[in-house]
């Protein structure tokens, strides 16, 4: 999705999981932590997708993936952070193929209906007044934060409005549409 906002030319190497691809010798060698997804650029590789985003937003012009005010900056770097560190359960119980293969998943155990309350609460928190962005201008931890509360509204759990209307609109957001397009079984 870096990728496709800032408008770079790329081949994508899909690598299958399923068969523990990301273990054979070949891949093992370019990327450091062994899994998905994991950027080559000139010769250098790197994985982790924070990393990959901060990268390709320092190494190639046009639209900015952070934002400019070293506050924001710092707060966009801590949702995504944070969002990968943290909501386990949640993620254990509304896993991707909830928002990228629309599998339904069984409700919510006690402990993820809590990683869920945090989840709302916080972004209620960074988004007050139907804020249609994180920021002033849209962010990548826009999608991080869509992608995770996609993974609720997508399996038909209660979530306010207003970050349901944000979530949707994030999703229409030209580079995630693109994103979504590629990653779509036959791509
Ligand atoms: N925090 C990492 C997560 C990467 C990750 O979990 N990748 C998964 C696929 S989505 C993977 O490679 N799984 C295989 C494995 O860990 O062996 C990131 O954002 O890049």
């Amino acid at each position: 999705m870096a990728l496709h906002e800032k408008a770079l030319p790329f081949d994508i190497q899909p690598v299958d999981l399923g068969a523990k691809a990301q273990h054979d010798p070949d891949y093992a060698a370019k990327s450091l932590t062994h899994r998905v997804p994991t950027l080559i650029h000139d010769g250098f590789a790197l994985s982790e997708s924070s990393a990959i985003a901060e990268y390709v937003d320092e190494v190639f012009p046009g639209t900015a993936l952070y934002p400019a005010d070293t506050q924001n900056r710092a707060r966009a770097r801590q949702i995504q952070a944070w969002i990968r560190s943290d909501l386990t359960p949640l993620k254990q119980e509304r896993p991707t193929e909830v928002v990228f293969a629309g599998e339904t998943w069984p409700p919510l155990s006690p402990e993820a209906q809590r990683a869920a309350e945090k989840l709302i609460s916080a972004a209620e928190f960074l988004l007050p007044d139907n804020a249609k962005t994180l920021f002033e201008q849209w962010s990548i931890a826009d999608v991080d934060l869509a992608v995770t509360l996609n993974r609720l509204i997508f399996n038909g759990d209660p979530v306010p409005n207003h970050l349901v209307t944000y979530a949707n609109e994030q999703w229409q957001h030209p580079s995630v549409q693109l994103w979504l397009k590629q990653s779509s079984p036959g791509n």
